[in-house]
């Protein structure tokens, strides 16, 4: 396969766990120049340390809450100063917090999913757009999921949080017509991450609980995706990659070892 991602500078948002992490590490495989988004800035840093040992590639590191639409602003304007603006930008940062029905949900955990995974995606995207129409490419990734397609029982605002990020998948993309940009979403089922310890605030077993009986997606299965996704040619945009385990097929049919 043609490597198209050699030398292009790609940002990851919450590149500290989970599919952040394991696509800077894919990208930093394929000769990217890397700019590593996350609050917990010694993992990123440690990341940065390692990639830069084992892959040579040059990587910058923010610390940077992606809800503070403030400090988001900041640091494009410092990426513009530095010329850093990317040719990739992949909105990954997100959670869930919470699995509650909805006459229980917490006002706390609505606010740090619409804050992060709706309002996050947007400070970042309406700060980087501009840069990157001005360069006249590039590529967005959001990452959506799938449940973002279907809505489970007391998923709910962490469901429409993921329905909001398709909407937005697709109104971006309609509107960055002509600008050189491409916009894509990859949707993921079920992926073996710290996702699950932080939707149970923490708790491992329940956490664990998720995963169990099934093989479930492993980080870097995303990060495979997003890489076939933004290393299609350039005539090719990929608008929506749908991605589950195999023992997955939507969020009520999963196959799990000892059931019937
Ligand atoms: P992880 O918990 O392993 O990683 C989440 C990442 O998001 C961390 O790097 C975290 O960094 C970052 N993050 C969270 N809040 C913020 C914030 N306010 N500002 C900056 N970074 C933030 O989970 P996943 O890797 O699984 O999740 C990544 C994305 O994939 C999310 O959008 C999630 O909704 C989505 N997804 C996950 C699925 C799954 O089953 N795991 C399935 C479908 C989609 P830090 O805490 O250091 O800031
Ligand atoms: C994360 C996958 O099924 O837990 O988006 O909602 S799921």
């Amino acid at each position: 396969m043609e490597n198209r991602i050699q030398g292009k500078r790609i940002l990851v948002t919450g590149a500290s766990a989970g599919i952040g992490r394991a696509c800077a590490e894919r990208f930093a495989a394929a000769g990217a120049h890397l700019l590593l988004v996350a609050r917990r800035f010694d993992r990123i840093e440690d990341l940065r340390a390692r990639l830069s040992r084992e892959k040579s590639v040059p990587i910058a590191c923010f610390p940077l809450d992606v809800r503070d639409r403030e400090a988001v602003g900041a640091f494009a304007g410092e990426l513009a100063g530095r010329q850093l603006t990317p040719d990739i930008l992949i909105n990954n940062a997100g959670l869930a917090s919470g699995l509650d029905p909805f006459q229980e949900g917490d006002w706390d955990d609505w606010d740090r999913m619409i804050d992060t995974n709706v309002k996050g995606l947007l400070n970042v995207s309406r700060a980087l757009v501009p840069l990157m129409i001005a360069a006249g490419r590039g590529h967005i990734v959001n990452v959506g999921s799938l449940a973002g397609y279907q809505v489970y029982p007391k998923g709910n605002v962490y469901n429409a949080t993921k329905f909001a990020v398709r909407a937005l998948s697709e109104g971006m993309n309609i509107d960055l017509a002509g600008t050189g940009i491409r916009v894509s979403m990859i949707s993921p089922g079920a992926v073996n991450t710290e996702f699950s310890e932080v939707r149970f605030h923490g708790d491992r077993e329940a956490a664990a609980r998720v995963y169990e009986g099934y093989t479930p997606l492993y980080a870097e299965d995303v990060a495979e995706a997003v890489f076939f996704i933004v290393n299609a040619p350039p005539h090719v945009n990929v608008q929506n990659m749908l991605i589950t385990p195999a023992a997955q097929r939507n969020v009520y049919c999963v196959e799990r070892a000892g059931q019937a």
